[in-house]
């Protein structure tokens, strides 16, 4: 299993109320990836953490690390707080596309795998806000086209119900692989967060599966919350058996990029919050492969619950 972490929460953050640890620049954030036991790969966002590809590629060769995703933020820049990919004006559109092309080029040259893109303002607060036609009909052609661009460097999206819009469009794994389905372009993925999906109310290991047989690859976020909201809490502190069963599928379908912490430890040591996530996420791989997965596949095939039960009771809770 190799863990990474989107190095944003390894300084300081925000939320309405509060404000959490000191500011790091990015070379500190990297210094501190390299000091939690367990990790050793990287999430960074662009353009906000990155310098020059040379810089960052010089630091990422000094402390060792590697890369798991360019994560491209649509949302911060003041013209795309309200929105960008599905925003009618043409303009605001425009430069949301160009930036998700700067992202890949800046992948492309640091030799990171894959572009992720969130687009948490894309969606609206009120009823009769915005136009769910043209909205729609404009994430098709913006993602469409910032797919098509430099294809060997894959773009995945990554759903999510709410915040910061109370409704996202894309606010639902499911809504992000129709989208996918529009668009029809193989180099692109989900980005499947298990604390978004939760609050999506849906079963994470279910969606990798859903995503996966529907021709659409996955990379994988693993955090925990209460449902209602994104906590980004220690994986594993709140649903157990379902990070143990997103887990199980990844390892069927022989999953092999990072697993990416997006967590955040607000009142906790950073250090320490993200040694306990690598702890339990390792933990649970490694029971994960203990487990006969061939035995429990057949057990599904012959809709043995019972067996199937007494099994989760003694090798995965082992109460
Ligand atoms: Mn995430």
């Amino acid at each position: 299993m190799k863990q990474s972490v989107i190095i944003g929460f390894l300084g300081k953050t925000q939320d309405r109320f509060c404000e959490y640890h000191a500011p790091k620049s990015t070379y500190e954030k990297l210094q501190t990836v390299q000091k939690i036991k367990g990790f050793d790969g990287v999430e960074m966002v662009f353009p906000h953490e990155t310098s020059t590809p040379e810089e960052i590629s010089a630091m990422m060769r000094e402390l060792q690390l590697n890369w798991a995703a360019i994560n491209v933020n649509v949302k911060k820049d003041p013209q795309f707080v309200p929105g960008s990919l599905s925003r009618p004006v043409r303009q605001i559109r425009e430069e949301a596309v160009a930036m998700i092309k700067r992202a890949k080029d800046f992948a492309k040259a640091v030799g990171a795998p894959l572009v992720t893109c969130c687009p948490l303002s894309d969606g609206y607060d009120m009823l009769f806000q915005v136009d769910y036609q043209a909205s729609w009909k404009y994430l098709i052609e913006t993602i469409g086209e910032a797919a098509d661009y430099l294809p060997e460097v894959p773009l995945f999206l990554e759903p999510k119900y709410s915040e910061v819009r109370v409704h996202c469009h894309l606010d639902s794994t499911s809504k992000a692989l129709l989208l996918l389905k529009e668009i029809g372009n193989k180099n692109t993925g989900i980005t499947l967060d298990l604390g978004h999906s939760i609050q999506s109310q849906e079963n994470p290991a279910q969606m990798l599966v859903t995503t996966i047989e529907s021709g659409f690859d996955v990379y994988i976020h693993t955090n925990d919350n209460d449902t209602k909201a994104d906590w980004d809490l220690i994986g594993g502190s709140r649903h157990f058996l379902n990070y143990v069963e997103l887990l199980f599928w990844a390892k069927e379908y022989g999953y092999n990029k990072y697993f990416t912490t997006d967590a955040s430890p607000r009142v906790y040591d950073i250090v320490d919050f993200f040694e306990r996530h690598a702890e339990i996420s390792m933990g649970i791989w490694n029971l994960v492969n203990t487990l006969d997965t061939a035995k429990y596949r057949r057990l599904m095939r012959e809709e043995n619950f019972n067996e199937l039960t007494a099994l989760v009771t003694r090798e995965i809770y082992r109460v």
